[in-house]
């Protein structure tokens, strides 16, 4: 989806508030004072704070002393990159509707941090007059924590609702602020709750089981898998938290969230019981008959029972249970640090190395997809003289192709649909305000994918109707450049991924150019389209396993001009083995990628100067692929038309160096 950490939330699951480290700077950064006496008409801005800031003062109200300030964070129980309605509390306190931000409040300030992809959005949608926006990334904002410690008087109370922040963030931050004699503590009533008048309602909707001939593994053998990962970890029991775990693992899917087929839920596993926490009323026959085949004994309880369960959970056992570090600060605390043991999450590792049922899955549904990509992108050359055709109805057109594709279950996040200035945006989605027609004029950006019951997709293409500018031609290529770099690198096995960060910016970076998004993310098996590990940013991670055979990522290089244009090029790729260097680097063997998506690349949008022959040749070999693939089934379903298109869009280039 959106791009990498583009959208890719550069880390909802990756400690959003360790994002902005590099920025510590001089202290107190200009922060607005929020207007007590404003005598304009009452704001909705200003009233919702108002109500917090009461609460936060009411001891009564939170049974305890009074917080001097408050921690809203964007996460749901699950640290869910993407959020159900229910769980947008930044974006009912603050019209914010960016994927990432913090928000802290206190009696004087209202401050939201967000990266470097949401800072025009967020100076758009916040009302200025009451909200300061910290943009991370910049030289002199500070990060939270930082901000705290400069902010709040000396031995200060920090709260948050502790089941919406993780243990690994929450313990960092209660770590960071300790030089000042904050305390970071929980609260479990969620201040923005209480003062949601209209909160949406819980989404419950229903369960559906998918079959083997999609999973490839049944379940009682994936958890067979957990009980064995359990005991390399000396623990015997785990509580799974993050909810495309808990689908993955039972092999069932939900819509609980839009574009992530999950439900919400947690899961105990014990090497005798398995108890599930979900809402009762989601679960029908069909799911019950689907426990049986797969050889599961499962246990049904309330969701609200989790805090509950692990209760009975520690009573029943005297050995360990491992939690991920993902899990929310309520679980964690829940559990005795002497019985619990925390790890990057080994569902997460698991999961990312696809089984070759799974693999198969994903490079058929590609094709599909391909399929509905072409048909929109030659509808849209064919139509644009003509009709008025917008980003967001240009979107919903390759919605309908996406919907004829077999096995179409939804899109796998909202399509980025940007014409020209709009596409400088990262992680743009057309709104009825910023709609701009898609012209012959401007370069027009879509970043889109769908969700099929054999796999997820997610590519973006960049493409000039018209007659691109040389400057454009430059920064695609350059883009384009580092876009094959990638998906011709030959690694060692287990190589960190943030060297295909590197590998993605060289060309850009020679030319002082850059973009504020990572390279790549994982894609799910009929999942979430962002999945990680693998995640690829310039920082290393030391709980990733770095690059493995049969992971999934995309690689999506980017350039983005303010006010003008935006470029990305997004495939999924298949991590593989690299012929004739399986004992290479010391037996470890090496691997390199194949990409499953099946699109052109607009040729027109290349400037063949800055091309090297191996380029060129990618190119041309890649561009014979999508028509042989393509091509085949267009001619199948009689779309002539279609395929002389992808013909000429796929004539063979050279360098012209
Ligand atoms: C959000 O935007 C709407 C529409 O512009 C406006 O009426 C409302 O006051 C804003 N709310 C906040 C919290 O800023
Ligand atoms: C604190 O709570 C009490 C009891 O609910 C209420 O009467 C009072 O107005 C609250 N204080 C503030 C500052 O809102
Ligand atoms: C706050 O605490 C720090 C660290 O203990 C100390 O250096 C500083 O003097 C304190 N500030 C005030 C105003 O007490
Ligand atoms: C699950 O899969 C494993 C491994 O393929 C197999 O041995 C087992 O019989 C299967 N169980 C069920 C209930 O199908
Ligand atoms: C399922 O688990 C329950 C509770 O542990 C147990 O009473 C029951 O006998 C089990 N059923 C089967 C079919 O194994
Ligand atoms: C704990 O043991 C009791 C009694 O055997 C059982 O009913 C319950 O399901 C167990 N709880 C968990 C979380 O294993
Ligand atoms: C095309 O449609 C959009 C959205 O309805 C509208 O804003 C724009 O003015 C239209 N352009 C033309 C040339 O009709
Ligand atoms: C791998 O080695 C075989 C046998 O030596 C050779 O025929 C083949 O061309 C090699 N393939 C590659 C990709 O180098
Ligand atoms: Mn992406």
């Amino acid at each position: 989806m959106r791009s990498a950490p583009s959208k890719m939330a550069q880390g909802r699951r990756v400690l959003q508030f360790l994002l902005a480290v590099s920025c510590f700077a001089s202290s107190s950064a200009s922060a607005q004072f929020t207007k007590y006496n404003d005598e304009r008409l009452p704001s909705p801005a200003l009233e919702k704070l108002n109500r917090i800031r009461s609460i936060m003062e009411n001891s009564t109200t939170l049974e305890g002393d009074p917080i001097q300030a408050y921690i809203v964070p964007m996460n749901d129980a699950h640290q869910s990159e993407y959020i159900a309605e229910r769980d947008k509390r930044i974006f009912y306190l603050t019209n914010f509707s960016g994927s990432a931000g913090t928000v802290i409040i206190t009696q004087k300030h209202a401050l939201l941090w967000t990266d470097s992809r949401y800072h025009i959005q967020a100076e758009r949608q916040l009302d200025l007059n009451y909200w300061t926006l910290m943009k991370q990334g910049k030289k002199d904002v500070p990060t939270t924590e930082k901000w705290l410690l400069d902010n709040l008087a000396n031995n200060s109370r920090i709260g948050v609702d502790p089941f919406i922040l993780s243990s690994s963030t929450f313990l960092q931050i209660a770590d960071s602020v300790k030089p000042h004699g904050h305390a970071l503590v929980p609260i479990m009533t969620d201040l923005v709750d209480e003062i949601w008048d209209e909160r949406p309602p819980v989404t419950s909707n229903e369960i559906y089981p998918i079959a083997i001939q999609f999973t490839g593994q049944n379940s009682s053998y994936k958890i067979n898998q957990v009980l064995v990962k359990l005991k390399e970890n000396n623990a015997e029991s785990t509580i799974i938290t993050a909810l495309d775990e808990v689908a993955w693992l039972l092999n069932l899917r939900g819509s609980d969230i839009s574009y992530n087929p999950v439900f919400f839920s947690y899961l105990i596993i014990t090497p005798t019981n398995l108890h599930l926490y979900l809402r009762k009323g989601q679960v029908s026959k069909k799911v019950k008959k689907h426990f049986h085949e797969e050889g599961l004994n499962i246990t049904l309880h309330n969701y609200e029972d989790i805090i509950a369960g692990i209760k009975s959970l520690i009573q029943n056992t005297t050995s360990k249970i491992l939690i991920s570090d993902d899990a929310s600060y309520a679980i964690y605390k829940s559990i005795p640090d002497e019985k619990r043991i925390q790890v990057a999450s080994i569902v997460a590792k698991m999961k990312a190395v696809k089984n070759s049922v799974e693999a198969q899955g994903i490079r058929n549904a590609h094709i599909r997809d391909g399929l509905a990509l072409v048909r929109y992108l030659h509808w849209l050359d064919l139509s644009i003289d003509t009709n008025n055709i917008t980003e967001i109805s240009g979107a919903a057109k390759l919605a309908t192709f996406r919907s004829e594709e077999k096995y179409f279950k939804g899109l796998s996040f909202e399509t980025a649909s940007a014409v020209g200035a709009n596409a400088a945006l990262a992680h743009y989605d057309p709104s009825e305000d910023t709609d701009k027609q898609i012209t012959r004029k401007e370069i027009y950006l879509v970043d889109s994918g769908g969700q099929y019951l054999d796999g997820t997709t997610d590519v973006t293409r960049t493409m000039h109707f018209g007659t691109p500018t040389d400057y454009e031609k430059q920064c695609f290529t350059r883009v384009l450049k580092g876009f094959i770099a990638f998906v011709t690198s030959v690694v060692p096995t287990n190589t960190p991924l943030s060297y295909l960060d590197n590998v993605a910016r060289r060309e850009l970076w020679q030319a002082g150019l850059d973009y504020g998004h990572g390279t790549g993310h994982g894609v799910g098996a009929f999942l979430n389209v962002h999945e990680y590990p693998p995640l690829i940013t310039s920082r290393p991670s030391a709980s990733s396993p770095g690059i493995m055979e049969n992971m999934f990522t995309s690689d999506e290089p980017g350039y983005y001009e303010e006010d003008k244009f935006g470029i990305r090029i997004e495939d999924v790729v298949q991590v593989i083995k690299k012929a004739n260097l399986s004992e290479a680097f010391g037996g470890r063997g090496a691997l390199t990628f194949e990409t499953v998506t099946f699109a052109p690349i607009q040729t027109k949008m290349i400037d063949t100067n800055l091309l090297t022959k191996d380029e060129a040749d990618y190119i041309n070999a890649y561009h014979q692929k999508v028509l042989r693939v393509i091509g085949r089934e267009l001619k199948k379903r009689n779309l002539i038309e279609t395929y002389q298109w992808l013909l000429a869009e796929t004539k063979q280039i050279a360098s012209t160096r």
